[in-house]
């Protein structure tokens, strides 16, 4: 009985937040409202056989961003969405998880900073795809402190919900 008032918890929470799914490119696209931190997102995505989203192109981030605004996510995701990169190892060196290349990048003009008032010890290390100012939303990258709780992006490759013919 426990177990089952469990599940309907968990499914009352899908409805609240939410997740939505596009297929670019063969691979599966997939954002959780549900906010976590950056570790704990990597952790989630690596669990379901994939990984956070390393947007590593122009071509991909723009077909990324036009979802974000057929979905009118601005209106479910208040702030910004984990992805798939970080300077954890090196301060100012940039890697996505996967070992893509890092040869696009789509900062905000203001970022990265490292801002470092909420965590002096380590700054900003993590990636987000961010919009700011909220009233004229860019979805552009910003890194943030990785122990902040916020929706993720996770990518799922060549996955065979996107390939099927
Ligand atoms: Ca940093
Ligand atoms: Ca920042």
């Amino acid at each position: 009985m426990k177990y089952l008032l469990i599940l309907v918890a968990l499914s009352g929470a899908t409805s609240v937040y939410g997740n939505w799914e596009k297929c670019i490119d063969g691979d599966l696209f997939v954002i959780d409202s549900l906010s976590r931190s950056w570790e704990a997102s990597k952790t989630l995505c690596s669990q379901n056989g994939g990984h956070l989203a390393v947007l590593a192109t122009e071509d991909l981030t723009t077909q990324f961003k036009q979802f974000l605004n057929d979905e009118n996510l601005d209106a479910h995701i208040s702030k910004g969405m984990w992805i798939g990169f970080n300077d954890i190892q090196q301060e100012g060196t940039f890697t996505w998880i996967d070992g893509t290349a890092w040869d696009y990048t789509d900062w905000f003009r203001t970022q990265p900073d490292n801002n470092n008032k909420r965590d002096s010890c380590h700054g900003q290390d993590c990636g987000q795809i961010w919009k700011w100012p909220r009233s004229n939303p860019t979805w552009q990258w910003d890194d943030d402190y990785c122990f902040k709780s916020k929706p993720h992006v996770c990518q799922y490759e060549s996955h065979q919900t996107c390939n099927t013919p």
